[in-house]
């Protein structure tokens, strides 16, 4: 943003009269054609950016805008918008500022950049948006959506990063038996500072960070509910902010500043033990007031505030758990006349103009919801286990009854062993709280700054003489804060229990970046795993932020050769090594597949470069078009050739499945080029596809197609299938050498991590829709079905995770709450309901529903940014019905080869089609017809 020319001065004013006499007469052209404008209803669901809706504290300055056609509205398709964007209520309605759209002729109701002037920090933003329908007619505007920027960069920010002066610790850690080493434990602090506020506050914003993970507090009151914060970025490069409003916290009189601050992902311990050397967790503050006489007044975390570390919350880490002792609690230390004379003045640091300090551009986690205790499943040796029901991730709240200096012990597990508690899969990670109370009798405690994954607990300590009952113990389920759909619903309770699975899956390891699991010491960022579950995701909950947001650290994390770690954020001081294929490319797949999913051009403006470095690493790792990339390959492959970690990787060729994946990111990166008008490097790209193709057919198939390098696998053939890498002519013998390959395995899937998402897509596509229902309802190892038939309620990191009569596979990495494999809920969608886009974004939907005598009925709906589609089938026989929705704004073809007679209702009324894929406009259809697969 610079400063404004002359002439761009002039420019704007020159538009500031044109927009009022725009304005003008639009306003007469309103009042003509109110008694029309009635009939198509304003706009709804507003957002900005990538899903904010009226955010307080947003990191862009010139957001895009999203709004859609109600369902009830008149309107059909959308002609043209105008877009009004003002800074305050009054100029919004008078003469929109900052700026207006005019109306542009254009179907879009998505992704609008904004291109008005230049907008601030702190900024408060009005706008609003109305629409024209098919026929010219003019929606009401919109309700009035507000957006407010936070701090947007480090200038603005006066106080200093301020800490402690002494919370360290030395503690040793044992790896093993034979490594032993020492590390700085730092303990949580709590920190304050007063200020005087003055009567009539117009307006209060606390913007406020951590180097580690904080909760505010303001005159004794947390602040928000938010949890970890500010959440995990590449903390040497970036680190976000929050925003809080707090107008009407602010007292006349004496106020009170404060603050908890622990290690989290800054400090605290990533992966296992290791030697680390890492700074102090520090915090940092800025309260801004208005009042309404138009003074300011600004309160900075400075050298004037005062820290303890002797407060209740005495240890707290992500892996290890927390440690709370009663007897240390402070009343009333967050709020005035509370003496800290005992406590210590910290010590200051100033803002690194390098580090950057950007408003938060997800929202952060948060307690979503409680779940009760299902059972009190045993009572031994003094120790009690809750079953919660459900394996998930958050915190306990328990109310329990405890005695005065007995420790109280808290314990978690995502299963129990022939119904003994289990914490091996844990590894290092201690996953306990402790609580020490000062007085006997009922207490409540629920920790601030850990994170469990887990389903059972184990409280020991308490006081033993109580009856103990299920109403001691809550889970407190955290993830970050988005809405998910619950959309799916079949006649299959089995196929519905896998889909909740998957959902919590999606819940548990949501946790500010894409965890592989939530629940041992590890908990990262796996590129792979996000690879193939980022689109199912979106099909699931309304994720797109969470995953652009991902996608930043992503950038900040590539190398300058182009090398993608493998887990992002990587470690805090260490820069891990290597790369890997499927997991690297993640790069590339996941702005693609995010672009056609929202048809949000951003995402590849975005993530173009990174996705060209990529290239050159794939390039750098290859040799004639071959890549020897390293990978984990099919990672977890069922009946592995090797046995324990050397069966990790699985039996399809390495360089087999790398060259497969660089052909994947060229052709991502050749698509993206093409959208984004680099046509010359489109052509490039897609040359150097073909040469790749060429290469990869002749390396690793025989003339009959038949694989010459390493196993002849399941995933040898899906990849070349769903990846086009074979001839059109020679698609037909591979889908052979597939459907072979299924036979030898009776029917199950031999598939790990990569080749699973692609179980579905190339056998829909074969036609073989069938074999895919028959692997989805496969009740025995290894398939879904057989986690759920052992009690999962989640999805597991292996096939064979756990069994009932068995239990935990003994394997050192095996957690029983792991996305990967979920990423088959794609299908549920795309295949059982049959919602796919056909250009990105899903102005153009095919609906291609997939009946199997398996299901008698199946239902579901999806959000697209132009509305919401929603489909019901049933099968009774032969016969199906499908109640369909399309939404405003939309095409849909409708796709059903198998089915004859088929006849399409609307308010009752048969339409005629001659086309065989019927086009469908915005509406509600019944449809019927006989299947002549079934
Ligand atoms: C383990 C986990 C993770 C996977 C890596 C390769 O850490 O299984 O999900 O991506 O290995």
């Amino acid at each position: 943003m610079g400063i404004p020319s002359v002439n761009n001065k002039i420019s704007r004013l020159l538009q500031v009269v044109v927009i009022t006499i725009t304005l003008f007469s639009c306003g007469k052209n309103q009042g003509v054609s109110h008694a029309q404008s009635t009939n198509s209803l304003a706009p709804i669901q507003l957002k900005v950016g990538a899903g904010a809706i009226n955010p307080v504290g947003y990191y862009d300055p010139a957001p895009s805008f999203s709004w859609k056609i109600p369902a009830d509205s008149t309107a059909t398709f959308q002609s043209a918008y105008q877009i009004q964007v003002a800074s305050s209520l009054d100029s919004l309605k008078n003469k929109a500022d900052l700026w207006d759209s005019h109306k542009v002729l254009t179907d879009s109701n998505a992704w609008i950049n904004y291109q008005g002037t230049p907008l601030t920090s702190r900024q408060i933003v009005y706008w609003r948006v109305r629409y024209w329908d098919e026929t010219n007619q003019q929606s009401d505007w919109s309700p009035i959506n507000i957006f407010e920027l936070g701090l947007l960069d480090n200038t603005q920010w006066q106080g200093e990063w301020i800490r402690h002066p002494d919370t360290g610790e030395t503690i040793t850690f044992k790896k093993g038996t034979s490594k032993e080493f020492s590390n700085t434990l730092y303990r949580p602090q709590y920190l304050r500072t007063q200020f005087s506020g003055k009567p009539n506050v117009q307006k209060a914003r606390l913007y406020v960070t951590a180097k580690g993970v904080f909760k505010p507090y303001l005159n004794g009151q947390a602040i928000g509910n938010d949890t970890m914060t500010p959440g995990w970025t590449p903390y040497k490069q970036r680190i976000e902010t929050l925003t809080y409003d707090v107008t009407d916290k602010i007292l006349t009189g004496n106020n009170v500043l404060g603050a908890i601050l622990a290690e989290g992902w800054y400090t605290g311990r990533i992966l296992s033990p290791q030697k680390r050397d890492v700074p102090a967790p520090y915090f940092l503050a800025q309260l801004e007031i208005s009042y309404d006489n138009g003074q300011t007044q600004v309160i900075t975390s400075n050298k004037d505030w005062r820290a303890t570390h002797n407060g209740p919350i005495q240890m707290a880490g992500n892996y290890d758990g927390e440690f709370y002792d009663q007897s240390k609690e402070m009343p009333g230390w967050a709020a005035a006349n509370f003496d800290d004379s005992s406590w210590n003045t910290v010590i200051t640091q100033t803002i690194d103009p390098k580090v950057e300090l950007e408003p938060k551009r997800h929202a952060p986690v948060r307690n979503i919801k409680t779940l009760p205790a299902q059972q009190l499943v045993s009572q031994n040796d003094g120790a009690i286990i809750f079953d919660m029901g459900q394996n998930m991730v958050g915190v306990p709240k328990v109310n329990i009854p405890v005695i005065k200096g007995q420790k109280v012990q808290l314990r978690f597990s995502e299963a129990l062993e022939h119904d003994k508690f289990y914490v091996k899969n844990l590894r290092s990670a201690k996953v306990t709280d402790y609580y020490l109370p000062s007085q006997t009798g009922m207490t409540e405690y629920q920790p601030t700054f850990t994170f469990h994954g887990y389903r059972y607990v184990e409280i020991s300590g308490h006081d033993t003489s109580k009856t103990p009952s299920t109403s001691w113990i809550k889970a407190v389920v955290q993830h970050s804060d988005f809405d998910v759909y619950e959309n799916f619903e079949s006649s299959h309770p089995k196929l519905n229990q896998l889909q909740r699975n998957i959902t919590w899956g999606l819940r548990s390891n949501f946790y500010d970046i894409p965890l592989d699991c939530p629940q041992r010491d590890e908990r990262l960022g796996w590129t792979g795993d996000a690879q193939v579950f980022a689109a199912p995701s979106m099909y699931m909950a309304d994720v797109y932020s969470f995953w652009s947001a991902w996608l930043k650290t992503v950038r900040e994390e590539q190398a300058d050769n182009g090398r993608v770690p493998n887990f992002i954020p990587t470690k805090q001081n260490k820069h891990t090594k290597g790369a890997s294929s499927g997991w690297g490319d993640a790069v590339t797949v996941i702005p693609w597949e995010l672009y056609q999913l929202t048809g949000d051009k951003r995402i590849l403006v975005d993530n173009f470069e990174m996705m060209t470095k990529w290239l050159d690493y794939h390039k750098s790792q290859s040799k004639d078009y071959i890549s020897n990339m390293q990978s984990f390959q099919d990672w977890l492959q069922p009946f592995p050739e090797g046995e324990g970690r050397a069966g990790r990787r699985g039996d399809t060729d390495k360089s087999l499945i790398s060259t497969a994946y660089y052909a994947r990111s060229v052709e991502y990166t050749a698509k993206t080029s093409k959208v984004l008008g680099k046509t010359e490097l489109a052509q490039q790209l897609e040359q150097l596809h073909q040469q790749i193709k060429t290469a990869y057919r002749q390396a690793f198939y025989d003339n009959d197609l038949k694989v010459i390098k390493g196993s002849s696998t399941q995933t040898s053939y899906l990849l070349p299938l769903e990846f086009e890498l074979f001839d059109s002519n020679e698609k037909e013998v591979a889908q052979k050498h597939l459907l072979n390959e299924f036979k030898e395995s009776k029917h199950h899937l031999r598939t790990g991590f990569l080749g699973t998402p692609l179980l579905a897509p190339v056998l829909q596509k074969m036609g073989k829709s069938d074999l895919m229902f028959e692997l989805l309802f496969k009740e025995t190892y290894p398939s879904w079905f057989y986690s759920i038939n052992n009690g999962a309620t989640t999805t597991w990191e292996r096939w064979n995770s756990y069994s009932l009569t068995e239990g935990y596979n003994s394997e050192s990495m095996n957690s029983l709450n792991h996305y990967a494999y979920g990423a088959v809920a794609k299908w549920f969608y795309q295949g059982i309901l049959g919602i796919k886009p056909l250009v990105p974004g899903f102005k153009k939907i095919s609906v291609e529903p997939q009946f199997n005598t398996k299901l008698t009925s199946a239902k579901g709906h999806y959000q697209t940014p132009q509305g919401k589609i929603s489909i019901n089938w049933e099968l009774k026989g032969t016969h199906i019905t499908v109640d369909l929705t399309i939404p405003k704004n939309t095409q849909a073809e409708l796709n059903l080869p198998t089915i004859k007679n088929l006849v399409i209702r609307q308010n009752n009324q048969p339409i005629l089609f001659s086309d065989p894929i019927p086009k469908l406009l915005p509406g509600r259809y019944l449809i019927t017809g006989e299947s002549i697969s079934l």
